[in-house]
C-alpha cells in the first residue's frame, strides 16, 4: 500500500490527515511526527516541511505542497532534486486572492482610512472620491493569481498593467516582460500590487529604488504598495523610510519577512499602513485535499500531473 506523509508543522496535521485519509481512501496517511518507517513513505503533502526530513523518505516518489509559493521547499538545499514537486493552483485561492487585491485596491482609492478616521471624530466629511478609471495598477506577476486579479480590476475599470517574466498578451491588460520593460511599467503605475514568487531573481525587489520609479502622477501624488506575495520579496526598512519621506503614499502587506509579525514591529502602528497576517488567500482546506488527491491518484496510474515546480526558476 502506498503511504501519504502529512508534514504540517504550523498547521493542525491531525485535521489535515483526517480530511486526506477521506479522499485517498486507497493509501495509508499518516501524520509527521510519528511516520513510522519512513522507508514505506512513498508520498508527501507539506506546508513548511521542516529542512532535511523529506531528504531522509528514500522511497519517496511525489511531493505535493499545500500551498501555492514553493520557495520554502526550493530553500531546503538537500529537497530531492528527481522527485516532482507540486505546488497548489486552484480556483478557490485564486478568488479569494483576488477579493484581497479589490478590497485593498478599493481602500485606498476610496480613502476608506480616512473615511474611518472621520466617522470615529463624528465628522461628516463628504469628500469627493475618484473614479476607478483615473487609477492605473500595476500587476507584478501574471501568473494564476495575477491575471485573475488583473483581468477583475479591469472589470471594476482601473487602468490595469501587468508585468511577468516572460511576454504575455491579455485582453484589456498592458502587457510588459522582463528586465528592459520594467522601467516603463513602473513609471505608468499609481498602484503596485505584487503577486510574484520568491525566488533568488525577485527577493528584494521591493525596494526604494523600485518604489522611487513609480508614477507620482496618480491621484494621491505618490504611490500605493500592495504585497501579497512573499514577505522575502521586500525590502522592510526602505518601506518605512519611503512611507515616512512621502515616496510611498500607504502600503497594504499581507506577508513579512518574519511572520508572525513581531508586536514590536513599527508596521502595526504606522498610519499609512494596512496590515493582515498572512491571510489574503486561506483557502479552503476541502478544495485543497480534493486536489491533492486528483493530483495523487493521476500520478498513481502514469497520467501526467499538474502544476510541477520548474527548479531551475525557483516557481
Ligand atoms: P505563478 O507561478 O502562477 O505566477 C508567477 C508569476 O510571476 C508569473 O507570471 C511569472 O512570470 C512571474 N515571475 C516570476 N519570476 C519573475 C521575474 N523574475 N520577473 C518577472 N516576473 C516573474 O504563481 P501564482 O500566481 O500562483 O502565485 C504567486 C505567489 O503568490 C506565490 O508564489 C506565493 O508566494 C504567493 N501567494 C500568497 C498567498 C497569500 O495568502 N498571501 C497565497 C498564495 C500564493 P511568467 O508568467 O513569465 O512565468
Ligand atoms: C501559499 C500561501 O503560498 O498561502 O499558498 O502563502
Amino acid at each position: 500500500m502506498s503511504v501519504l506523509a502529512v508534514i504540517t508543522p504550523t498547521w493542525n496535521t491531525l485535521e489535515w490527515v483526517t480530511r486526506l485519509r477521506k479522499v485517498l481512501p486507497q493509501m495509508d496517511v499518516r501524520g509527521w511526527p510519528g511516520l513510522g518507517d519512513l522507508s514505506e513513505i512513498t508520498h508527501a503533502a507539506c506546508w513548511l516541511p521542516p529542512h532535511g526530513l523529506l531528504a531522509d523518505l528514500p522511497n519517496l516518489k511525489l511531493i505535493v505542497s499545500l500551498g501555492a509559493g514553493v520557495d520554502a521547499f526550493l530553500r531546503d538545499e538537500t529537497l530531492p532534486k528527481h522527485i516532482p514537486l507540486v505546488r497548489v493552483v486552484d480556483d478557490d485561492l485564486t478568488g479569494r486572492m483576488s477579493e484581497y487585491v479589490l478590497l485593498q485596491v478599493l481602500l485606498h482609492h476610496r480613502e476608506q482610512r480616512r473615511l474611518d478616521a472621520n466617522q470615529r471624530l463624528g465628522k461628516w466629511d463628504s469628500f469627493a472620491a475618484r473614479a476607478a478609471k483615473d487609477f492605473s495598477v500595476g500587476v507584478m506577476g501574471l501568473g494564476v493569481l495575477g491575471q485573475d486579479a488583473a483581468k477583475k480590476l479591469a472589470m471594476m475599470g482601473y487602468r490595469v498593467r501587468g508585468w511577468s517574466r516572460s511576454p504575455k498578451q491579455i485582453s484589456g491588460i498592458e502587457c510588459f516582460s522582463g528586465a528592459a520593460e520594467f522601467s516603463t511599467f513602473l513609471s505608468g503605475t499609481d498602484i503596485l500590487v505584487c503577486l510574484l514568487p520568491a525566488t533568488q531573481d525577485t527577493q528584494g525587489i521591493l525596494n526604494r529604488m523600485l518604489f522611487s520609479q513609480l508614477s507620482r502622477k496618480g491621484p494621491f501624488g505618490a504611490p500605493i504598495l500592495i504585497n501579497a506575495g512573499r514577505g522575502r520579496l521586500q525590502n522592510e526598512a526602505d518601506i518605512l523610510a519611503c512611507l515616512d519621506d512621502g515616496t510611498l503614499h500607504a502600503a497594504s502587506l499581507d506577508v513579512f519577512g518574519q511572520e508572525p509579525l513581531p508586536p514590536d514591529s513599527p508596521f502595526w502602528r504606522h498610519p499609512k499602513m494596512t496590515v493582515t497576517p498572512h491571510c489574503a488567500a486561506d483557502s479552503d482546506p476541502a478544495a485543497i485535499c480534493a486536489y491533492v488527491a486528483r493530483q495523487i491518484s493521476k500520478f498513481d496510474v502514469g497520467l501526467p500531473i499538474d502544476n510541477i515546480v520548474d527548479r531551475s526558476v525557483g516557481y
